[in-house]
């Protein structure tokens, strides 16, 4: 094993892969969203982790991006096919992965193929293949089995302190992407639809996961305060209002974060959805290529 990978890697992705195991497991019709998101940050922290980002649970056509709001009455329901996404951190190296739960027999087979197909995608994982080869594979893929891909989402380079460090590696085919990198850290994430859905997703009006862009001071005590405690928490990663409700109260918390949106101290990041709102199934996996092949971290 190569000594430039940082041993967080390693570390990172066991963490990871016990708490998806564990939801996997645990997770039923009833649950609230709320408590899903608690209880997968509160594993990754008790396991020597830190969350890269607010667990994101995506039900039915809700594809990426939504978190549990500080008061969120949201549930599983039977019939609800629900996507978990989860990053952990150790020292800014991370690790994202994500698995989907069907609770409707007629999306069973959308999930089984959103897995085979992220399986095949890694399999033809190496040293200098191109971004878009994988993409291909996801694409042919998910026809073959008669689902749709979504366009405009992809997998992508992982970086220390960036989820997105600058590669994508796209879910359909396409020409002049670059080549992946031995020892380099990259996520891989097809989402599939129906082949009636639109296969892209689009922003809803909806946005609770935020983060920092810029560290300029406000001249406002609090506002400068709040940036501040972000930048000592969680850098520039993503980062939720429930992470911040014990130090300004819940009605505070969301106007002051709008502001500094406004202000383009901070990004927020729109709910997306499938743009015609059918179901979308999601499995992704951190990987390292190397000359022989992956090595999948979680
Ligand atoms: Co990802």
């Amino acid at each position: 094993m190569s000594l430039s990978i940082p041993q967080e890697y390693f570390k990172a992705g066991k963490i990871a892969s016990k708490v998806c195991e564990e939801m996997a497991k645990s997770i039923s019709i009833g649950d609230r969203v709320f408590d899903i998101c608690n209880k997968v940050e509160s594993m990754i922290k008790s396991l020597g982790g830190e969350p890269a980002f607010p667990c994101n649970v995506g039900i039915n056509s809700i594809t990426a991006h939504y978190t549990a709001e500080i008061d969120d009455e949201s549930i599983i329901r039977n019939g609800d096919v629900v996507k978990i996404d989860i990053g952990v951190h150790i020292n800014g190296y991370i690790i994202d992965t994500a698995f989907t739960l069907s609770f409707n027999p007629d999306y069973d087979s959308m999930v089984k193929a959103t897995k085979d197909v992220l399986d095949e995608a890694i399999s033809i994982v190496k040293n200098g293949v191109r971004a878009g080869e994988i993409g291909r594979v996801i694409e042919n893929g998910a026809s073959k089995r008669g689902f749709k891909p979504i366009s405009n989402l992809s997998g992508h380079l992982l970086q220390q302190y960036r989820i997105h460090g600058g590669v994508s590696i796209p879910n359909v085919w396409m020409a002049s992407t670059p080549p992946l990198k031995a020892n380099e850290v990259y996520a891989i994430e097809p989402f599939l639809t129906t082949l009636d859905g639109s296969g892209f997703v689009v922003d809803d009006n909806r946005r609770n996961i935020y983060a920092l862009i810029g560290r300029k001071r406000i001249r406002d005590k609090k506002l400068d305060f709040l940036v501040e405690e972000i930048w000592k928490r969680f850098k520039t990663l993503p980062f939720t209002t429930r992470w911040l409700i014990d130090i300004f109260n819940k009605k505070e918390i969301k106007k002051m974060l709008d502001k500094l949106v406004q202000m383009k101290i901070l990004r927020a990041y729109p709910v997306l959805v499938e743009a015609s709102g059918k179901v979308v199934a999601q499995f992704e996996h951190t990987l390292i290529p190397t000359e022989s092949g992956a090595i999948v971290l979680a």
